[in-house]
């Protein structure tokens, strides 16, 4: 899933933030690997100690990303491979995961227990594109930093309040204005639209679509009407929102269950929408905006009639079969 993600954001660099090139996403040199990052932000309301979860290692074969800042920042919301399951477990922190901003400790009765981490132990980082900016508008060195400062604040006010903003040091964004505002799913549908065909065509080895999902996008991919990929003004782009409406549905769809996995029940969390807003926010200064009015009921989580309205999918037409 997190392959996915990541794929996604590649493309997001490409394809969002760069609408000009309008030539076929091409692959690129391998994405250098970073050392591994230990989970997602924590879910805000969740305050309690999480419960040992194993999670599936990253499948890494085959994924190639581009060179853009943003497509190797990405790396930073891959999991850590944290559960080695071959070993067999002598030190009980072997296989006890934690998550972002805690390491694992023994006790005295050599039970392994999530302590915050030390944010001097976080390996040291220049690069910019390591670097992120808090809700608290401060630029840390790493998201390692940034979670281990977050994980020490636990309990307070301030804690709670804190969250990953972006990816990249702390910079000025310009304010979002309405019609600004406006102009941010008309793009974003086309972009999302464009991953999925992309997904469809180069899906050779039948693992990044269902066959479910490769029958609706081949539905898309066939019809002769679809604007292609590139660069188009915004009139068309609405215009053929207008005309070929049917063909976005399931891509807003799609989008939706990527994201909705922590867990999966049918609305995104600040964290779970984490991986699609933070390395937007830099380029698209409407993000932060546009996801925060999704949330049309203000209670933090973005449903998916919330999410497809916001899109400007028909309520008639929200599916939750379409999420898989
Ligand atoms: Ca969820
Ligand atoms: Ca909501």
């Amino acid at each position: 899933m997190r392959v996915w993600i990541i794929f996604l954001l590649c493309l997001a660099g490409k394809a969002l933030a760069a609408p000009t090139e309008d030539q076929p996403i091409v692959e690129e040199e391998p994405i250098v690997e970073e050392e591994p990052i230990v989970e997602e932000e924590q879910p805000i309301v969740e305050e309690e100690e999480e419960p040992i979860v194993e999670e599936e290692p990253i499948v890494e074969e085959g994924m190639e990303v581009g060179a853009n800042p943003v497509q190797i920042e990405t790396g930073e919301f891959d999991e850590a491979i944290e559960v080695i399951e071959d070993v067999v477990a002598e030190n009980p922190c072997l296989t006890h995961h934690c998550k972002k901003g805690k390491v694992c400790e023994v006790d005295d009765s050599n039970s392994p227990m999530c302590v915050c981490q030390d944010p001097s132990t976080c390996p040291t980082s220049t690069a910019e594109f390591e670097h992120v900016c808090g809700t608290d508008n401060k630029t840390y060195d790493s998201s390692c930093h940034f979670f281990a400062t977050k994980c020490a604040l636990e309990g307070t006010k301030k804690g709670h309040k804190l969250h990953l903003d972006y990816i990249g040091p702390c910079k000025f964004i310009a304010p979002c204005v309405d019609n600004e505002l406006s102009e941010f799913p008309l793009r974003m549908r086309d972009w999302l639209k464009n991953v999925l065909v992309t997904l469809y065509e180069r899906d050779e080895d039948h693992n990044l679509l269902s066959e479910k999902q490769k029958l609706r996008v081949k539905k898309i991919f066939e019809n002769e009407k679809r604007l292609q990929a590139g660069e188009h003004s915004l009139d068309l782009l609405a215009h053929d929102f207008e005309k070929n409406y049917n063909m976005y549905i399931f891509p807003v769809h799609w989008q939706f269950g990527q994201l909705d996995q922590h867990p999966i029940d049918g609305f995104l969390s600040h964290t779970e929408l984490a991986p699609l807003r933070a390395p937007l926010i830099p380029m698209e200064h409407c993000t932060t905006r546009f996801f925060d009015q999704c949330d049309a009921d203000n209670d933090k989580y973005i449903a998916l009639e919330e999410w497809a309205s916001c899109f400007g999918i028909k309520e008639q037409d929200v599916d939750k079969d379409l999420v898989i």
